[in-house]
């Protein structure tokens, strides 16, 4: 007699995966993490975002809005009362913890519990850094700091920091 396996739903879910680094983005002295992640992009299993503890904010330490700079740019990311990790490789969800992303040009914060796209303009600094150094075309540039949790969901506009640059 012929038996008949189904396959759970719950194994077939999309999973996308993760480019941390990007070739316009140079890395000194941190290396963009390489490795890749599958992200869960649907599904009930998935922890809701974590809060965002009293007085939690990122900004960038070195660079003020406003500010004329000349590329490559090096950045020094900031945060306060939140712990820079590397992204969870099991996507385990803590409280209070998470990683730097930059936008550039790609507007002033993504969405709460929106997972951050992957892209030229949206960089993942999920190997934990809190520097980098980023190519800039000249003229003005916005950029954001948006702090995300293990699994790359942006904590939204509370922890999210837009400057302008000119670059020269
Ligand atoms: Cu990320």
């Amino acid at each position: 007699m012929r038996k008949l396996f189904v396959i759970p739903a719950f194994l077939l879910v999309a999973m996308v995966a993760c480019n941390s680094g990007t070739e316009q983005n140079a890395n000194t002295d941190s290396t963009a993490t390489t490795e890749h992640q599958m992200d869960m992009t649907a599904g009930e299993n998935v922890a809701p975002l974590p809060a965002i503890p009293d007085g939690a904010k990122v900004y960038f330490k070195n660079v003020k809005d406003g500010q004329s700079v000349s590329s490559p740019l090096k950045l020094e990311f900031g945060v306060d009362n939140m712990t820079v990790t590397k992204k969870a490789p099991d996507g385990k969800i803590e409280e209070g913890v998470g990683h730097h992303h930059l936008l550039i040009d790609a507007g002033d914060s993504i969405p709460s519990g929106t997972i951050i796209p992957d892209d030229s303009t949206h960089i993942h600094y999920g190997g934990g850094q809190t520097e980098a150094t980023v190519n800039l075309t000249p003229g003005k540039h916005t950029l954001t700091l948006q702090f995300g949790d293990a699994i790359h969901r942006s904590y939204g506009a509370a922890l999210a920091n837009t400057i302008t640059v000119d670059v020269k």
